[in-house]
């Protein structure tokens, strides 16, 4: 009798453990709400690795900044604090200046170049670089391309751009691309809507998604689809925890989250044309066709900055400038 008891209490404890308890435990942390590009890859991610790993694996995401902007997100990935996070490009820079290349303007040109390119062993020469940061690159993601909005006039050439004070991410290259044109650029961290709405500045850059999930279009009268830099985001995770995983977790994961970054890009991409309408139902006045050689004709040179003067940077750059001519 006694022994039964015992059995059926082991048997318990062993049930309950197993469902309370996943063998790893993942905080996963993002900047941006529920809805967002970044949101749906954490999101994807969290539930297939559930199902994969029937259920020994378990993902908490952290969202809406609730662990800090992106440089302290990644600050706490470097410590392992916070396991995995889905970060935009941008940020990237102050920790390893390989990821500028990404955001060279007017680099990538569609979806299939932006695929084509971070999928392959120019990517992965990016992700390899972050471990030097303690960072451990999994994948990229999608923000998407980028476009100007701005509360003071519409904009079809870089003339318009003219003093305009233009919020720009923790990022040298994107402030280097504003200030060619003509604006006023200024860093500051996401979010941003008090500060479109105070008139603090006058406009800012991101994809169609942002317009949408943050209402800008309450906000900025004037959107221009300047389609000046492919947003990727890099997916990515704690390298001294990543290296205290067995490699049959290690494979799971990295399987995972990339189709969970497949699935956001489509998503994402499907979703553009029922945006844009939608924005222009706003009441938003859209410049679809500015006049791009323009634009590229005042950012052509920024490839002779400093910020791109480390060979390894450099030659990167060059590597992609050829593939995507
Ligand atoms: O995804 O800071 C930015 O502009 C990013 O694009 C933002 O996280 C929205």
């Amino acid at each position: 009798m006694k022994k039964t008891v015992l059995f059926i209490a082991a048997v318990a404890l062993l049930a309950f453990t197993g469902t309370a308890m996943a063998d790893i435990n993942i905080k996963l942390a993002v900047v941006t709400k529920p809805g967002s590009a970044q949101n749906i890859v954490a999101a994807k991610f969290e539930e297939l690795i559930a199902q994969r790993s029937g259920g020994n694996i378990s993902v908490k995401v952290y969202h809406s900044a609730s662990l800090g902007n992106e440089t302290e997100i990644l600050q706490q990935i470097q410590m392992n604090t916070i396991q995995m996070a889905v970060i935009t490009g941008g940020p990237f820079d102050t920790f390893d200046p390989i990821v500028r290349v990404v955001s060279y303007p007017f680099l990538l040109k569609d979806y299939a170049q932006a695929d084509a390119i971070l999928d392959g062993p120019l990517g992965a020469e990016i992700l390899k670089s972050l471990e030097r940061s303690k960072i451990k690159g999994l994948c990229f993601s999608e923000n998407g391309f980028r476009n100007l909005s701005n509360n003071k006039r519409p904009v079809n050439t870089p003339e318009d751009v003219k003093g305009l004070k233009i919020r720009v991410m923790s990022s040298t290259i994107h402030k280097s691309i504003w200030q060619a044109l003509g604006a006023n650029p200024t860093p500051m961290p996401w979010p941003i809507y008090t500060e479109l709405e105070q008139g603090v500045i006058d406009g800012q850059e991101n994809p169609l998604w942002v317009m949408e999930v943050y209402k800008f279009y309450e906000i900025q009268k004037y959107m221009t689809m300047t389609r000046h830099v492919y947003s990727c985001h890099i997916d990515v995770a704690s390298l001294d925890w990543w290296n205290s995983l067995n490699p049959a977790d290690q494979a799971l994961i990295q399987k995972t989250i990339h189709d969970a970054a497949v699935f956001e890009r489509q998503d994402n991409r499907s979703k553009n044309a029922a945006r844009l309408a939608m924005l222009k139902e706003k009441g938003m006045q859209i410049v679809e066709n500015p006049d791009i050689q323009a634009f590229r004709a005042r950012v052509a040179d920024l490839k002779n900055l400093d910020l791109y003067s480390d060979p390894q940077v450099k030659a990167l750059l060059e590597k992609i400038l050829d593939a995507t001519r």
